[in-house]
């Protein structure tokens, strides 16, 4: 057999991962190299790798993770014939945005037609591959009539604010009031989109309208209370179709309130307290 002088070329592939947008991957990448030589067969070369400033190790698959990463690789025949040593760069983000929205004021009273100011405002965070620098936000009215979008700027800090007009109005029959659901998403370089959802209500009447469970808070309207501005003369945090889920701190009971008109019982007597506080 003639001297071998020829030294194994290595490739690299990616054999499986989602691209997203901007060259980077929303899933782990998984990487397959090969190394041809005209006078091995494949199965004798060996292939070492190393990602990014690690060290070289025995292999041809690896997969990489969150991160931009360089992934460095040659092979080696068995007459010790050392190949060139190539690279492929994988930009992998594969964290969503996690972004928060609180509106305020989050009920308009009363009902006198005008178009008031709802201020919308949170904080937009991503643990991998920066925070997104902007946020989309939409409206969809429970009547398909005032339903704004647009974009808003988050900050270096990652704060947002927009300011959307919300039309305060409902038809006389709606006991349960007007819902205006407030959706903020933002989307990472990879294309990731993370979303939250805050509400606006038109209610009834101040008083006696639905108990609700935003996060376990309910805030029941207390009937009797004359709440001026005082917290606790609205709820918010509707669940979708109107059903209201409240939750029970362990050791009480409660009932589950399926219509989201019930503003009596333990939420209602939480809002009744908050009222009689308030500042009216
Ligand atoms: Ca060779
Ligand atoms: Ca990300």
């Amino acid at each position: 057999m003639a001297t071998d002088l020829t030294a194994p070329t290595t490739l690299a592939a990616v054999v499986s991962g989602h691209l997203g947008n901007n060259d980077f991957y929303t899933t782990p990448v998984a990487i397959g190299l090969s190394a041809t030589d005209p006078d091995n067969a494949p199965a004798s070369l060996t292939t070492f790798y190393k990602v990014d400033s690690g060290l070289f190790i025995q292999g041809n698959s690896l997969t990489v993770g969150d991160g931009v990463h360089t992934i460095s690789f040659y092979s080696v025949d068995p007459a010790g014939n050392v190949g060139p040593t190539g690279s492929q760069s994988v930009n992998v983000d594969m964290t969503v945005p996690t972004v928060t929205a609180v509106a305020n004021p989050s009920s308009l009273f009363p009902p006198n037609h005008k178009f008031l100011p709802i201020t919308v405002s949170g904080h937009v965070t991503d643990t991998s591959g920066g925070v997104p620098t902007t946020v989309n936000y939409q409206v969809v009215d429970e009547y398909g009539k005032v339903q704004p979008s647009g974009t808003a700027a988050v900050d270096a800090n990652g704060n947002y604010s927009f300011v959307v007009p919300l039309q305060s109005s409902r038809l006389g029959q709606d006991k349960d009031g007007r819902l205006y659901t407030i959706t903020v998403t933002t989307t990472d370089q990879a294309g990731n989109v993370g979303s939250a959802t805050t509400f606006v209500t038109v209610p009834h009447d101040q008083g006696h309208h639905s108990g609700n469970g935003n996060n376990g808070q309910g805030h029941g309207g207390g009937g009797k209370v004359n709440h001026g501005k005082g917290h606790g003369n609205h709820g918010h945090g509707r669940g979708s179709d109107g059903v209201t889920i409240v939750i029970v701190p362990p050791g009480q009971t409660g009932d589950m309130n399926l219509n989201g008109d019930n503003g009596q019982g333990p939420n209602g007597n939480n809002g009744k307290n908050k009222g009689s506080h308030g500042h009216g």
